[in-house]
């Protein structure tokens, strides 16, 4: 279906209809089943899917079953009109990635990381989808005397080449997060990220998505990460959300701490045509006290408050932001930027 000018087309994954676990607690809502999650996206506004391989068809499945689940995930797919934004690898829940995948010390583990993006991308090939998505989740250590953290960069920039060798038309995007669960990341930021993406064997083919939460984890502002993204022609993808302040990642409601941080961000985009790049996705966990009933609601609040923001950025009045800038009256452009945010138009 062709894209109306000017409109942003909106993604989230499965995992964020969630049943409320984390590491103090079990589950305190149902397991929604997939293919109900799926009858969901149209209903809240969304067109797009993210996936993780094993969001699609089990790790362990041979070839043969693997093709079979693909094309019943592909046909369920289809048949809601959505589209596959993204495959990533999960990387993380496997006993051998346990030490971390591309860079874990035991070649054997390594390999299994290797393989089962190979596998990953085989899936992206067979949904027709031409993304896949690197969070390396634990590439990294708990303590720097663990793995030689040289070679560690090095064995990332090899995982990545192997994807861009296993197929022509996939392009790659590190997702980067500074922390959690591991200690430190190796590759903890988007400028880190960058700097590995020249030294791949086909650059034009590597960029980034964005998490607004793993930047404000790194100390760094989401939205001029993405103007840096965006400078490079490499922002390909982002996962909109919130965090309060430096702690575990929170993946809180778009503009739900910080609504002037989420206005940049939106203004970024906007100014880029961010909606001729890429998917606006969002990645949002329910908060754990939400009821069974209210599972998404999560979700069409990040909507909303992504549509608002946009309202807003597309009414600035950009000749006063102009002439505010010509004159380097930054506490007028502030009072300016404030008043609008909170809707006080010319009063
Ligand atoms: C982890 C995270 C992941 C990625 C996809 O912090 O954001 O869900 O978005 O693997
Ligand atoms: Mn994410």
């Amino acid at each position: 279906m062709a894209k109306q000018a000017n409109s942003y087309r909106f993604s989230f994954g499965p995992w964020n209809i969630s049943t409320g676990a984390d590491p103090f607690g079990p589950p305190v809502r149902k397991e929604v089943p997939f293919a109900k999650k799926i009858r969901e996206y149209r209903e809240l506004g969304f067109t797009h899917v993210q996936l993780h391989d094993d969001d699609v068809v089990p790790a362990d499945w041979d070839s043969v079953q693997t093709s079979k689940g693909v094309a019943k995930v592909k046909k369920m797919l289809d048949g809601e009109g959505l589209t596959g934004e993204f495959i990533a690898p999960r990387l993380w829940e496997d006993p051998r990635t346990i030490d971390g995948g591309y860079t874990a010390n035991k070649a054997a583990d390594r390999t299994y990381a290797r393989e089962r993006t190979r596998r990953a991308v085989d899936i992206a090939r067979m949904m027709d989808i031409d993304l896949m998505v690197l969070w390396p989740a634990r590439e990294g250590t708990y303590i720097r005397e663990a793995k030689d953290a040289s070679q560690a960069v090095g064995r990332l920039v090899e995982a990545i080449d192997d994807i861009l060798k296993t197929d022509a038309k996939i392009r790659v995007v590190g997702e980067m997060k500074p922390n959690e669960p591991m200690d430190q990341a190796y590759c903890p930021t988007v400028g880190h990220f960058m700097g590995l993406v020249y030294r791949t064997l086909d650059p034009k083919r590597v960029g980034v998505l964005i998490e607004s939460a793993h930047s404000i984890l790194a100390g760094l502002d989401p939205a001029d990460d993405m103007a840096y993204a965006l400078w490079h022609g490499k922002l390909w993808g982002v996962h909109l959300n919130d965090q309060n302040g430096l702690k575990y990642d929170q993946d809180k409601t778009f503009g739900s701490v910080d609504l002037r941080r989420a206005f940049n961000q939106v203004w970024v985009l906007e100014r880029a045509k961010y909606y001729d790049i890429g998917v606006v996705g969002l990645d949002i966990k329910a908060m754990r006290t939400t009821k069974q009933a209210d599972a998404t609601k999560h979700l069409a609040n990040s909507l909303a408050m992504f549509n608002h923001l946009l309202e807003l950025v597309r009414s600035v009045d950009a000749g006063k932001v102009e002439e505010l800038r010509a004159a380097r009256d930054y506490e007028g452009l502030e009072r300016y930027i404030l008043e609008h945010i909170l809707g006080r138009k010319g009063r």
